[in-house]
């Protein structure tokens, strides 16, 4: 398993977390998702076949592109 946390400048509300999780946690392989607007972070844990690049793309694919 392994855990990245994306700094995530357009986390502004709860709406915004939400749709972070649902996004990224139908991606096959990944374990849990964490999104917070006051860090403006999403913490996401993933097994194969994710990965830390595919997460990324899907992130900037529905808006929230990471800065990291
Ligand atoms: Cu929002």
């Amino acid at each position: 398993m392994t855990t990245v946390t994306y700094n995530i400048p357009g986390i502004n509300c709860g709406h915004c977390e939400h749709t972070i999780k649902m996004e990224v946690g139908d991606l096959e392989g990944v374990q849990s998702v964490e999104a917070s607007s006051e860090s403006k972070t999403a913490t996401v844990a993933f097994d194969a076949p994710a990965t830390e690049q595919g997460i990324k793309d899907l992130l900037a694919e529905i808006n929230y592109p990471a800065v990291n």
